[in-house]
């Protein structure tokens, strides 16, 4: 059951006389549940009586197994692994409960909206099952109107983190499975027939013309809606047909987006029976052989990887404070461009970017061995690829959307992806797509980019590891980089762990001294690749990672940061930051 009606960005409705939102917050209480009793019989069948009817005895004989009003608390939004000790490594089931009481004004509709839930979550409302949804990185929204009541809705979440063959991502990841409620919950009230959605845009190619739709939901489909951009004088009308949509398209003189002055325009959406204003900027983003032209021009994607790891407390991030964070150091860095992995990040990251002229690659969790063949898994792919693509799709920033990252070669790989970037192509045909490739050596010295997914993309993405799992550094110095295709190549991973503080001489692992001697090497071979466009080392910061249990050193961290968990920086930041001040002011050298 998929949601059927999409609130867009919450983020996006600053104007709050025909919306209202209403946070949900904060503590909700919360059964523990592996066993999975509060949702199936000793049968192993749904129970028609599980923890979602929040019931209470009715009488001193009554047998009532739980109680949420007595149970634990835990924070919303928040993974639960780092609430609680005994959550640290938890996988299963949690059951999340809110009371909330709720006075929907008239001819109003009320929508209960979630940023995320991972993995799995059953969604109920006084006892009735309202929806559900999979995927733990994409927002998800359920009607609510007909159920609320005044007083006394109890709000019940199921939420289960389980990992599975078949899911997106599968078993094997090299991050932290944090579970839970971890974004923002909302209500959000509209009038009856409200701004579903839009898209607002330069059309490809274009850098005057703006194109795109919006489009009503509710009974007054037909209205007659204007998009204003007060700043730039700009004030078109359209009239919506019979299902509620509108093609917009309209030439304006624009300012355009671009890292070295990221302008936003206050766009308003009019409509008859509600009104939605949001922040958007414009700029074009195109391919022209190896190159990557912004607005036009060549620019070279000076970058890094970023896991949404909270800075300095660890948790999953989920707050604009994170963002900044995280986006200050990569600023720091002399960044213009970060590749967020390996999922959709929360929507502050993006906004932030926004602002701060960051430009962004996006990505779903379709990581290394995803179950090809099982059109379940590519149908769950593919709806977290549109709910990535929804929820940013006017966001300037985003400049490439990824399909993919290392994935196994294969003739059911190759069509799989080749489907979802063709679906990803049909909902925004302004950006790039791209995905982290498989490449190989064809010699000893050579490594040959020519994985048959690059026909289909416009970005090459390749991620790569010489000198921590391919050699020792000075490996890289006689590497020599060849393409089968005629398009740009960012390097959207390399890297090497070291912890912070922990010296030695060049070739000891784990020292900052070698991860600093990867880097030098590194940049020595990335400067001579004559296709690069691109770099994004792995990673920024220190993230937590099951597969790293290496004692003393790891201690369950991936330690591949160029600056630690804590917020330290190490000698290869340096290194980096050194090579991206060699770009103009453009990003070209
Ligand atoms: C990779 C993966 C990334 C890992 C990284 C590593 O190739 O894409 O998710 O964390 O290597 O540290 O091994």
């Amino acid at each position: 059951m998929r949601s059927i009606i999409l609130l867009l960005s919450l983020l996006a409705i600053a104007n709050p006389d025909g919306r209202k939102t209403t946070s949900l917050d904060g503590k909700w209480q919360v059964i523990v549940d592996p066993y999975e009793s509060g949702f199936y019989d000793y049968r192993y069948k749904p129970s028609a009586n599980g923890y979602f009817k929040d019931a209470k005895p009715k009488s001193k004989s009554d047998l009532i197994e739980y109680d949420f009003d007595r149970s634990g608390t835990l924070k919303v939004p928040g993974d639960w692994n780092t609430q609680s000790d005994q959550l640290f490594f938890y996988e299963g089931t949690i059951w999340y409960r809110k009371s909330f009481d709720y006075e929907r004004r008239p001819n109003t509709r009320l929508f209960v909206y979630f940023g995320a839930a991972n993995y799995f979550a059953d969604v109920y409302l006084n006892g009735e099952k309202i929806g559900q949804h999979e995927g733990g990185f994409t927002p998800f929204n359920f009607e609510i109107t007909k159920l609320v009541r005044d007083t006394g809705n109890s709000l019940i979440v199921k939420v289960d983190n389980k990992r599975r063959r078949d899911a997106v991502p599968t078993l094997m990841t090299d991050w932290w499975n944090y579970g839970g409620l971890t974004r923002h919950v909302k209500l959000v009230e509209t009038p009856a027939t409200f701004v579903h959605d839009y898209f607002i845009q330069l059309q490809k190619g274009s850098r005057n013309r703006v194109s795109g739709w919006v489009k009503l939901d509710g009974d007054k489909r037909s209205q007659k809606i204007t998009v204003r951009i007060p700043e730039a004088g700009i004030s078109k009308s359209f009239t919506t047909d019979d299902s509620g949509s509108a093609a917009i398209d309209f030439t304006a003189d624009l300012k355009l987006w671009s890292p070295e002055n990221p302008k936003l325009y206050d766009v308003a959406i009019e409509a008859e029976t509600d009104q939605v204003r949001d922040q958007i900027g414009f700029r074009s983003i195109e391919t022209k052989g190896t190159d990557i032209l912004l607005n036009g021009r060549p620019i070279f994607l000076r970058g890094v990887c970023i896991h949404e790891e909270a800075p300095l407390r660890g948790g999953r991030a989920y707050s604009r404070e994170d963002a900044l964070t995280l986006l200050g150091w990569a600023k720091e860095l002399g960044a213009n461009f970060v590749r967020l992995a390996h999922y959709p990040h929360n929507e502050f990251i993006v906004r932030e970017a926004d602002r701060m002229g960051i430009m962004v690659w996006s990505e779903i969790p379709v990581y290394w061995t995803i179950l090809w063949e099982n059109p379940a898994t590519f149908e769950n792919a593919r709806n977290q690829l549109t709910e990535m693509i929804e929820r940013d799709k006017n966001r300037a920033a985003v400049v490439i959307w990824s399909v993919a990252n290392e994935t196994p070669l294969g003739d059911a790989r190759l069509s799989f992806l080749k489907n979802l970037i063709s679906h990803a192509r049909s909902l925004d045909s302004t950006r790039l797509m791209s995905a982290a490739m498989e490449r190989h050596y064809t010699d000893a010295t050579t490594q040959m980019i020519d994985d048959p997914l690059g026909e289909y993309l416009d970005v090459l993405g390749c991620n790569e590891y010489v000198g921590w799992y391919d050699g020792l550094p000075e490996k890289a110095d006689r590497l020599e980089w060849k393409s089968k295709y005629e398009k740009p190549l960012v390097m959207s991973e390399f890297g090497g762990d070291a912890l912070y503080g922990h010296h030695g001489d060049p070739l000891t692992r784990w020292t900052e001294e070698y991860q600093e001697n990867l880097y030098q090497h590194q940049l020595n071979m990335l400067k001579k690749i004559p296709f690069l466009r691109g770099t994004a080392p792995w990673i920024l910061m220190d993230f937590r990672s099951p597969r790293r249990p290496l004692p003393g050193i790891q201690d369950y961290w991936n330690r591949k940061g160029l600056i630690s968990n804590r917020g330290e920086k190490k000698k290869a930041f340096y290194v980096m930051q050194q090579y991206y001040r060699e770009f103009n002011a453009e990003g070209v050298r």
